[in-house]
């Protein structure tokens, strides 16, 4: 079975517009390292009663890494011009997969913690795992599982809509919703769905700038776009009304480097040019993405700034089986964001 497809999704026009650059990292474990990881993976128990005791342990871990591989995951979280995207592949699995939960929570009955070690050890790798109060209720482990509420939503418990090209971004009362978000997502795959078609798809913010016309692109460097808060924070505090950020642009920083942020439950264009370039810009991200069918013993390291990610429609049944992965948001730097951070817990922010 095919477990990835890297190519675009589209027609292809940025992806090769970046000769010589990797868009894409594939790092793939040997076996025998694999079957390593995992024996020392499966010694931890409840490892996340003492994070930062287990964070320090898993750091050990993979720090055992052979050097080329750990390498290369380094590079992905350190450098400027390293790619946005990297699958992690032939990982460690738990040896018992219990029920997918239908409410979109931590299963209760999961007896070993392999796949957490995989997540974490590889956040860890990246920077420090945080928790966010209104997104899972601050768990550092996100279960990403679709929810027969929320199937139609622009949310993670999504499967019956294809979830837009997208940063994962943090409502925050200083107007801006990317300046606190992750700077990191590790999505780390417990089970696929039932048909094997789930895609997540990965647009560089390099590519979609070289594929836009410059006018469009000049648009959506102007401050002209209005971020709507994530879905759960609208769900959970606004009943599900708009909460928009201040007026930023899409796309910022230096040519070579840019930055992006899109907002999954809306974008407010302030004027008709503004809308206009907005209406493009999704169809764009596709025509430049690179997708990926996540298996178990896979994680996608994902950088939220350089690039966007989208999720395609699937089938869930809601019959315990269904496609189950957990997900950690990850910051190279706590200082930054320290006034958000709750009194009770130094890893997780309001
Ligand atoms: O389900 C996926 O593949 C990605 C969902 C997503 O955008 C997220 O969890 O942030
Ligand atoms: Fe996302």
């Amino acid at each position: 079975m095919t477990t990835f497809i890297d190519r675009p999704l589209g027609t292809d026009l940025g992806a090769s517009a970046r000769s010589g650059a990797e868009t894409f990292t594939l790092i793939r474990l040997p076996d025998e390292v694999r079957d390593a990881l995992g024996g020392a993976l499966a010694e931890m128990t409840d490892p996340l009663d003492d994070i930062d005791h287990s964070m320090t342990r898993w750091m050990q871990i993979f720090a055992q890494l052979p050097t080329d591989l750990l390498q290369k995951v380094l590079d992905f979280g350190r450098h400027i011009d390293t790619a946005g995207v990297a699958l992690v592949d032939n990982l460690p699995v738990d040896p018992h997969v219990p029920a997918t939960p239908l409410d979109g929570n931590p299963a209760p009955d999961k007896a070993t913690w392999v796949a957490e070690g995989v997540l974490l050890g590889l956040s860890g790798l990246l920077g420090e795992p945080i928790g966010v109060l209104t997104e899972k209720a601050g768990r550092v482990v996100h279960d990403v599982i679709p929810v027969a509420g929320g199937s139609k939503s622009q949310t993670n418990q999504g499967s019956e809509v294809f979830l837009n090209f997208h940063s994962d971004i943090t409502h925050d009362v200083i107007g801006r919703y990317d300046i606190a978000n992750p700077d990191f997502l590790v999505l780390s795959c417990v089970r696929a769905d039932h048909e094997g078609v789930a895609g997540t798809f990965y647009a560089d913010a390099r590519d979609i700038s070289a594929a836009l016309e410059p006018t469009v692109l000049e648009t959506l460097r102007s401050p002209l776009f209005r971020l709507n808060a994530p879905g759960s924070y609208t769900r959970d505090v606004a009943s599900d009304t708009e909460v928009l950020s201040d007026p930023v642009p899409l796309i910022s920083g230096t040519n070579e480097y840019p930055e992006i942020v899109i907002a999954a439950n809306g974008v407010r264009a302030l004027t008709s040019g503004a809308q206009a370039a907005l209406d493009q810009l999704q169809g764009v991200c596709r025509s430049v993405a690179h997708a990926v069918y996540l298996r178990p013993g896979q994680a996608l390291l994902i950088n939220n700034r350089k690039g966007v990610h989208a999720r395609s429609t699937f089938t869930a049944r809601y019959d315990g089986q269904d496609r189950w992965l957990q997900r950690s948001y990850v910051r190279r730097n706590l200082w930054d964001i320290r006034y958000r951070v709750t009194p009770e817990n130094r890893r997780v922010h309001y």
